[in-house]
This record gives structure tokens, sequence and C-alpha cells, in this order.
């Protein structure tokens, strides 16, 4: 086994890798970008080394870089991760050349899978079943007509050179072919620099079925099962699962030994998918095969009970599968789903933020987070905006996907869109339950996977208010608390039998609020509705009873604005505050009163020098204290009122002058 390696990646992937790495008491070396500095990979490794700004071609992809830090640090070993150079022949090749191992497959096995069409021909070599088609290097037109229409339509021209669902142009007749074909062409030439087509049968509801393999330097190679990545969103894999639902026993296993076939037939070493259509007629098919640990790869180990990095770590250090096929066993049923800053309501753009608030459900034997990040972590555009994995186990699918719903609810991010929403959408949905999946299910339940569901405003209003003079409460108990939202210029304390008011805004909503306190409760009153609330604040767990319905929620408040996490829903709404300060006073710097109220308390004497912030007199009204306070830096120049005065909203209570610049 290793000393020292070295992970060629960053995020939840560089993460993961580190853990087991160090479980095998291997040293791990990171590397990262300056966006990474702070990075959670570059925490938990022994030692990091920068490799440049933070554009992935000036770091992550620098492999002259890393093969420097490699040879600097001592690593004997590289692990790539997945994406970046993970599939680069050239890096594995220099590597190589370095006397560094690539924890990977051999750079012939590589190049082989790296072409559609050459992968296609070696695995028709191998017996591994091929979409009925073409791909062979003749790229005359009438030739791949003629197979075309020997497929019968409708059929899939594919840019050999394509990949990711790009460059594929469906058929649906003969008439169709001319002008496809070319179109075809002159895609591939311009998109891949590459014109070559294959035709294939198309499949119009296939499954995406893939295998995970292993072999060993001893010619050793085994498949651990299966998953179905069909639920995908323009070729991105939104949610995975093993074992691969309602397939026969008969057909798995042939699966498994086309895959295995497909791994020695280019005499494969290391981790590897073989990815195939599977059609409803229960007949399946080589798609292309993936030379790298893929992203989906903790549901197989869920099932399996075995750590795929592990068994990276070991064959590539030379020793054996630590199963043969026989030992292999499966059990229960896996879920992932990938958790993404990206806006539902923009397409799912990549967004980008600042993690302010993260909660993440609680790990045990039934849940798995592989992530990245910590609270407070920027995610950028620099990379992939993946935030985390969630990954569920349980007996049954049913019960794992429970597992998800409930997992999914406890995810709660602030600061960064995520499609979190969308993810518990998808889960609870009932086709998906009823696993009518096929690489069609999202267009097909766009209605229920996009749904707004119409939430009770009011309701979340008055959880909201409920909130805020709870908190308020809290704070006034701890008034030497500097970072308390509320230690702020409005600053009083709840003595009232009087409503306290708020005026909260959710949207184009404006909402006026009052909380009036009595015998324990709260009575919360906004447009004609009243509701009768009592709550319990617990750091940020909020337990509320409204009118008798029971609420548990966490609220997370930046300056004005609080989100309220219930149900695996998020409610944002926005404190109005009048706040009293220098560009309410202009240059004169006199302080007028806010409203009618009493003059409880004077703080400075006149000609007194104040700063900024500094309290200067205290007036009560509703039964409340209010603080006024110093707009800038001056000097008291006279005082208008004595405690016990009564004050008109908008009389000038004070004069000030401004300290010289
Ligand atoms: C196909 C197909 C139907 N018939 N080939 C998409 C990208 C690449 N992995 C191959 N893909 C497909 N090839 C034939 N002959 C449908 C797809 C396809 C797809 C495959 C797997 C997962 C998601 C997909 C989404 C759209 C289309």
């Amino acid at each position: 086994m290793f000393e020292k390696i070295l992970i060629a990646n960053r995020g939840e992937i560089a993460c993961r890798i580190i853990q087991t790495a160090h479980r095998l008491g291997v040293k791990c070396v990171a590397v990262y970008s300056e966006a990474d500095r702070n990075a959670r990979h570059v925490a938990l490794a022994d030692e990091a080394f920068l490799l440049g700004p933070a554009p992935s071609r000036e770091s992550y992809l620098r492999v002259d870089k890393i093969i420097e830090v490699a040879k600097q640090s001592g690593a004997q070993a590289v692990h790539p991760g997945y994406g970046f150079l993970s599939e680069n022949a050239d890096f594995a090749r220099a590597l190589e050349a370095a006397g560094i191992t690539f924890i990977g497959p051999p750079v012939g096995a590589i190049e082989a899978m790296g072409s559609k069409s050459a992968a296609k021909q070696i695995m028709e070599k191998a017996g591994v079943p091929l979409v009925p088609g073409y791909h062979g290097d003749d790229q005359r037109k009438e030739l791949i007509k003629r197979e075309a229409d020997r497929c019968g339509y409708p059929v899939l021209l594919k840019a050999v050179a394509g990949g990711g669902g790009k460059g594929m142009r469906v058929v649906w007749n003969e008439k169709e072919f001319d002008e496809a074909f070319e179109a075809a062409r002159r895609e591939g030439e311009s998109s891949f620099g590459n014109g070559d087509l294959l035709v294939e049968k198309y499949l119009t509801k296939p499954r995406h079925v893939e295998l995970q393999v292993f072999a060993d330097t001893q010619g050793n190679a085994v498949y651990l099962g299966d998953r179905d990545c069909s639920v995908q969103r323009r070729h991105q894999k939104v949610i995975e699962e093993a074992p691969a639902p309602n397939i026969a026993p008969e057909i798995r296993r042939a699966m498994g030994e086309a895959a295995v076939n497909a791994a020695r037939a280019i005499n494969y070493v290391g981790a590897g998918t073989v990815e195939f259509l599977y059609d409803e007629d229960g007949s399946f098919y080589f798609m292309e095969m993936n030379t790298r640990l893929q992203v989906e790869h903790p549901v197989t180990e869920l099932v399996t009970g075995q750590d795929l990095v592990e068994w990276q770590l070991k064959v590539a250090s030379g020793q054996p599968l630590p199963l043969d096929q026989s030992q292999v066993k499966l059990g229960g049923h896996s879920l992932e789903v990938r958790v993404y800053a990206e806006d539902p309501d923009a397409d799912f753009l990549p967004a980008t933020g600042t993690l302010d608030y993260l909660r993440t459900p609680q790990e045990s034997r039934y849940v798995r987070v592989d992530t990245g990040v910590i609270e407070g972590d920027e995610v950028s555009h620099y990379y992939d905006p993946m935030i985390a994995k969630l990954i569920v186990w349980d007996e049954s699918r049913d019960l794992a996907i429970r597992r998800l719903e409930q997992a999914l609810e406890a995810y709660q991010i602030c600061g960064v869109k995520t499609n979190l929403q969308f993810l518990s959408n998808l889960a609870g949905s009932q086709a998906f339950k009823d696993f009518a999946v096929d690489t069609g299910f999202i267009e097909r339940n766009r209605e229920a996977l996009f749904v707004r569901e119409e939430i009770d405003e009011e309701r979340y209003i008055a959880l909201a208010a409920c909130y805020l003079t709870l908190a308020r409460k809290r704070q006034a108990s701890n008034p030497d608390d500097p970072t308390s939202p509320f230690n702020q210029l409005n600053n009083w304390r709840l003595n009232a039998t009087q409503a306290l008011p708020y005026e909260l805004v959710h949207g184009e909503h404006r909402y006026a609020v009052r909380v009036l306190e009595r015998d324990q409760a709260f009575e919360i009153t906004l447009n004609n509705t009243s509701f009768k609330v009592k709550g319990r604040l617990d750091g940020d767990r909020l337990d509320a009873s409204l009118n008798g319905h029971r609420f548990s929620l966490s609220v997370f408040q930046k300056a004005e604005a609080l989100t309220l996490f219930h149900d695996g829903r998020q409610f944002q709404c926005e404190r109005h505050v009048e706040v009293y300060g220098e560009n309410d006073y202009g240059a004169e710097a006199s302080l007028a009163a806010p409203m009618t109220g009493t003059v409880v308390a004077v703080l400075k004497e006149q000609g007194s020098l104040v700063t900024a912030g500094e309290g200067l007199i205290v007036i009560e009204a509703m039964k409340m204290e209010q603080t006024i306070f110093a707009p800038h830096d001056g000097t008291v120049e006279e005082i208008f009122f004595q405690p016990g005065d009564l004050v008109d909203e908008g009389a000038e209570l004070l004069a000030m002058s401004q300290a010289e610049e």
C-alpha cells in the first residue's frame, strides 16, 4: 500500500478520497487553486500545494504543475478523482514517465474508450451487444443510408467524436435522411472537428443502466452490481440508484458478464463503468465505457458494503481484488441525488453565492453526505456547482425513497439558490415511486417536478413575527450581545401589554403585523386574520403552535432577511425597518422623535462629545422603549426635553453639531 498519494482534484471527491486514504493510513497531498485556499479538501489533507489561479486550465488541469508537486511532496501515486484529468491519457502517460502511479486504468484502456466508434468495434469483437446499426470507417452517405434503411426507422445519427448527448440527431423516416445526414456531418465538423457519423436503431424509451466493474493486475475482473441513471436533465444525471429496479436476474447477470467481458477486451485495470441502453423488452446494448470512478459510485458502495476507493488504492498498489465474483453480495436499495447550486427558476443555470446557512441531515447507516463545502464557503463560477451528494440506503426501494425525502427536508441552505426543492418534488413524485422511469422521465413529468406549491403566506408571516418577537425577548435578556440583529438603532424592550408592530415583506406582498403578548402566548394579527401563537425558540429552531396547529421549523436570519425552513420548503421574507440615522436628519443633525411618546431617559449632557451609534435619549411609546442613537460623531449642542416630557412624533429631541472630518 502507498504511504503518500496526491489527489489531483477538489470538492467532494477530493474529501471523499482523503477520508478513505486516511482510514488506510495513507498520507494525502492536496492541490488547490487560489479560489480554494480555504477549501475543505485542503484542510483535510496532510499537506497542500497551490497550483495557480482559479481557472481550471491554470490550476487543476495543469499536468506539469501537478507532477512537479507529486515529485516535490514524495507522493508515490496520484488519484485523479473524476472530471479534470481523470480520463486524460497524456496525464496518465506523463505520470508513468515520472515513475508515479496513476490510480486508474492503463493508458491504452483510456485511449481505446475515448472514441465511440473505436469502443464499439472493440466491444463487437468481445461479443458485447451493440445497438443494431453501423459504426465503420467507410463514411460514404449512400452506405450509411443503406445501413439506416436496414435498421428500420427511426434511427439515430451520432457524431463519432460526440458525447454527452451532443451531436445526436433522430431521423424519423427515410425522407428525412439526406437533410439530417448533411446537418449531422456539419455539426460534427464544427463542434468536434470530426464529421464522421455512426447510425443506430433509435430506442424510443431506453433506460440508462450501468455496471460497475473492477479489474486488477493479476487478471481478475468482477462486476459489483448495476445502477440506473435514467433520470437525467440535459444529459446531467439527477438521481441514481442501485440496483436498477425491475430487471430480471438473468438479464442482470448477462449485463454484468458482458461488462466484465468489455473490461477484459481492453485489458482493463481499476474501477470502470460500462453503460448500457436498456430497452423495454429487456434487451440491452453497449453505450460507452467510462474509465474512471463515477460520481454515483456511493450507491454501489452502500448496496455492496465495499469502499471502492479502498479497492482502487489496493489494486493500484499491486494487490488483488478484495473479492471474487462469488463473494460479491448485494443488499437493500440505495439512491443518490446531487445537491447543486443552481436556479430552477432560471432553467437551472448554475448559481453562485455564499453558504450563509448550511444544515445537513444527520448521517447514519441510512444517510451519507459527501461534500466538499462547509457553512460560510463561497460557491464560485469557476467549478462544477455541486454542493454535495446525498446518498441514502434502506432495505427496500420504497424505504430508501422515504429516507431520501426525510433527508432532503433536513437539508437546509441559505445564501445560494439550489435544486433542493426540485429534488424533493422528484423523490416525492408518484411517478418516481412507481418507477415509471426512462431517459424521458423529467420531460414527461415536468408538471409534478416543477410545481411551486401554493403556501399559506399568512401563516408563515405569523411564524416569522413570532420568531422575531421571541428572538427580541431573548436578546433583551442579553442586551450586551453586539452581534444580535436587534442590537441596532431601534433597540427596545417588550414589556408590553400593547401590540408590537412589524412590517414584513414577502415577494410583492407587504404585511402590517401586530404582536400582542398575553397569558404566555401571542395574539398575532395581519390583514384581517388573527392567530393565537405559542412558541419556543431554541437556537435557530422554532417550535410553535398556530391556532393549535403545531409547526417545527428552522429560521435563519441575515440582517433583516428571514428564511423559514419547514416541511422541505423555504419561505423568505424581509423585515422592513425605519432606521433613524443621518439620512433622515440631513446635515444639521437634529434628531426628531420617530413617534409620539414619553421621554424616559436622557443619556448625554449638553456639550458632551458623542460618537456615531452612541445612545442619546430613550423614549417610550406603546409601552415599548426606543433608544435614539447618534447618527454620526459630534457634540450635543442642546437638549429640548427632559425625562417625563411628552413628545409628538417628529418633534426635535435635541440638536447635534457634526464633528470636523
Ligand atoms: C441513444 C438513445 C436512443 N437510441 N441511442 C444520450 C447520450 C449518450 N449517452 C447516448 N444517449 C442516447 N443514445 C439509441 N440508439 C438515447 C440516448 C439518450 C440517453 C441515454 C442515456 C441517458 C440519458 C439519455 C438522454 C437522452 C438520450
